[in-house]
């Protein structure tokens, strides 16, 4: 019987082609020849991946032309009808805003009402729009949506936003939040039991890549009178380890700290008698 091999869509270029891609590689399968093809099959995982502009993306998906895809939340919220998100991915972040210009006097949702709003996403901004009960007029353009306002199209625009340097730029202001948005591994509804199988294993290798990222791996020394203090602080996966070092009195603790609270245990844990402290970056965490 022919193995069965997952189909995998990512962006063929722009700003979550080398996420994506790094991903892949980091969930270890081989991907070789990405540079300008259409497609490729890896060598050491049965996957086959599909290099296409992110908007068509959800529905290659959708017509199981591809089986999971990466996208932005964004796309999928907007152009995704039968597919789901399987899992957050961490990069590609942004959020949908709405702004205006700088000389707007802008009170609240209220002070759009009745205007003129450009974007590329009107499905997300229609709904966004109802739930708060206004009625403004959806001007969808498919690009440089920030322009819209200053050449009279629009009174207002609701474009992705990152650092907010292009709203800044074309003298508008950011005023209200729509989407928190970020990559997200997606798929169809119905996906036959061998590619799920197939999936999970995947998922299982994204989700300890991305929980390694968010670990370090710290040595430290400790005189053994301050060890209860110091282990009070440590996590650990079980509990920290313990060995006893070659001088008579010390002992090495190893355990594995979350970036999040990283620095702040780090802190404590000086404040508490470690010295040397060694912090190591961890590549996989399988738990
Ligand atoms: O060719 P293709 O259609 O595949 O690519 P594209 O041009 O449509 O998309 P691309 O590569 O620009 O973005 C792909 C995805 O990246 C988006 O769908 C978002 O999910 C995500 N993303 C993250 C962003 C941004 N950050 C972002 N800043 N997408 C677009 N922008 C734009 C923003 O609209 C603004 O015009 O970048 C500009 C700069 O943003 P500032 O705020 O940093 O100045
Ligand atoms: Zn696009």
């Amino acid at each position: 019987m022919m193995q069965e091999i997952l189909k995998i869509a990512i962006q063929k270029s722009g700003r979550l082609y080398d996420d994506s891609v790094q991903l892949l590689r980091e969930c270890g399968i081989d991907l070789r020849n990405v540079k300008d093809r259409l497609r490729t099959v890896s060598e050491n995982f049965p996957i086959e991946v599909f290099f296409l502009r992110d908007d068509d993306i959800p529905e290659y998906v959708e017509d199981g032309v591809a089986d999971v895809g990466i996208v932005g939340q964004n796309v999928l919220l907007e152009k995704g009808r039968s597919i789901r998100e399987v899992e957050a991915l961490g990069f590609g972040k942004c959020r949908l805003s709405l702004a205006v210009p700088k000389s707007f006097d802008y009170q609240n949702l209220q002070s759009l009402q009745g205007k003129r709003i450009a974007t590329s996403y009107p499905k997300i901004l229609g709904t966004y729009l109802k739930k708060n009960a206004i009625e403004a007029s959806i001007h969808e353009i498919s690009g440089s949506v920030e322009i819209a306002p200053g050449i009279g199209l629009a009174d207002a625009a609701a474009d992705l936003v990152s650092s907010g340097g292009t709203l800044f730029m074309n003298g508008l202001k950011e005023v209200e939040v729509i989407l928190d948005s970020q990559a997200v591994l997606v798929a169809g509804n119905t996906i036959g039991n061998e590619k799920q199988d197939i999936l999970n294993k995947l998922l299982f290798r994204i989700r300890s890549v991305r929980k390694a990222k968010k670990s370090k791996y710290v040595l430290m020394n400790v005189p053994n009178g301050q060890l209860q203090d110091v282990l009070q602080l440590l996590p650990g996966m079980r509990s920290p380890t313990v060995l006893p070092l070659a001088e008579t009195g010390w002992s090495s603790v190893h355990s594995v700290l979350d970036e999040d609270e990283f620095w702040i245990r780090i802190e404590q844990l000086k404040a508490a008698g470690a010295e040397g402290i060694l912090v190591v970056p961890i590549e996989k965490l399988i738990l």
